[in-house]
């Protein structure tokens, strides 16, 4: 054993040698984004002087004082050339907070800012947030609309586990100091509403995800649409579903919008995460569709199925069989970079580009609904296939 110093010394250094560990991205893929090989952040990514009381007198057997259970479900944005994600951070109290990491590169090196964000309140204290969809609008403010979580009021005694979700709202200017605005004032419950970057009919436009109760969807009918007025007092007068859910599909139970969709000249790309139910829970994976740019509320590519499900280590985790993004990056030259959590417990990342995953979008067929409609759409692809072969 050596000394405290020795063993503070030592904690350091293995946290240095993890931050500095290199990603290689995975060589098989399928050629329509390519898979990392470690994650891009866990909970031992969080800064040793976050869990550990340093002085010796405190705490003489170095232990962790507080402590770090998962890094999950990030926003993301390019920020003074850094890759920075707005991480929903959870502590072993399940208590959920917004740390900021950057990286130099998007896929490794990632570094937590010193502090976390301080969220200030709505007028109602929410007891968990998270989830953080990072808009930068062209009014000039970054949005930060994430989950605020409240214990139901209205529920039985003794019933401590029926809560409620609500949109909150934040704004800020540079990353550090937040201004919260009032919580989405809607008829329902809402999770997973994301700020469109432009103005659409000079107004707000808002993705939501109107569900019933916390977990439930319920009647929710999918992904919807809403304009609004003003962001400091938002309300949804009118909802349109633009995105609805499907029996028997990877979006079955329940949808939602991941981050914001990305602009390309042959409509608005998107990333979602679509939930279906089986024996061992539910499954949620990610899937993409496109919506017109005249029209943002008309999809205009839907392709069948998922796009990334939950693989290897991936699938195992505090909520098994679980993809979820709320984080992507475009960069200049078209690269992509998908930031995705797997099984709420640590953050990974894909790339791609942008001409691929629109390919992917306007190509992929679409989902017929029944497994007839599958097997003519599979007999298409052979026939168009086997008579290319015949001419090789
Ligand atoms: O546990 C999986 C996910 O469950 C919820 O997703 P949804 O809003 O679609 O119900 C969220 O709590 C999300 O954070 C979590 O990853």
């Amino acid at each position: 054993m050596g000394t405290f110093k020795d063993e503070v010394l030592t904690l350091f250094q293995g946290y240095e040698e993890l931050i500095a560990l290199k990603n290689e991205p995975v060589l098989e893929n399928n050629g329509i984004f390519t898979r990392y090989k470690n994650p891009v952040l866990t909970a031992a990514h969080t800064p040793v002087f976050w869990r550990y009381d340093l002085n010796e007198k405190t705490n003489p057997h170095l232990m962790e004082r507080i402590g770090m259970n998962a890094t999950m479900n990030s926003g993301a944005m390019k920020w003074n050339g850094k890759y920075l994600l707005v991480v929903r951070v959870e502590g072993v109290d399940r208590k959920s907070f917004f740390a900021i990491a950057e990286s130099p590169n998007g896929v490794d090196n990632f570094r937590f800012w010193d502090y976390p964000v301080t969220m200030p309140e709505d007028v109602i204290p929410a007891t968990n947030i998270y989830d953080m969809r990072l808009t930068v609008h062209e009014d000039g403010w970054i949005y930060g609309i994430f989950c605020a979580e409240r214990h139901d009021n209205t529920a039985p005694a003794g019933d401590l586990s029926s809560a409620t979700a609500t949109a909150a709202i934040a704004r800020t200017k540079d990353l550090k100091t937040w201004e919260r605005l009032p919580d989405l004032k809607t008829k329902s419950q809402q999770r997973n509403v994301v700020l469109h970057p432009e103005f659409i009919e000079g107004k707000y436009a808002l993705y939501t995800r109107p569900q019933d109760g916390f977990i439930d969807a319920g009647s929710g009918g999918g992904i919807g649409w809403a304009l609004v007025e003003d962001m400091t007092q938002a309300e949804v007068m009118e909802e349109k579903i633009i995105d609805s859910r499907f029996y028997h599909t990877i979006k079955e139970v329940k949808n939602g919008e991941g981050p914001h969709p990305i602009k390309t000249s042959k409509g608005w790309l998107h990333l979602a995460h679509g939930v279906r139910a089986c024996a061992a829970g539910l499954r949620y994976v990610l899937y993409m569709y496109m919506t017109s740019l005249e029209d943002p509320t008309k999809v205009v590519a839907s392709p069948a199925g998922y796009f990334m499900a939950p693989e290897g280590e991936e699938r195992i985790g505090d909520v098994s069989n679980v993809l979820f993004s709320n984080g992507w990056i475009a960069d200049e030259d078209g690269k992509v970079f998908i930031y995705y959590a797997s099984s709420d417990t640590r953050m990974h990342v894909a790339t791609s580009t942008l001409d691929k995953l629109v390919d992917y979008c306007m190509n992929t067929p679409a989902d017929g609904l029944k497994s007839s409609a599958s097997v003519e759409t599979l007999k298409k692809m052979i026939s168009h296939n086997l008579n290319l072969m015949s001419k090789l």
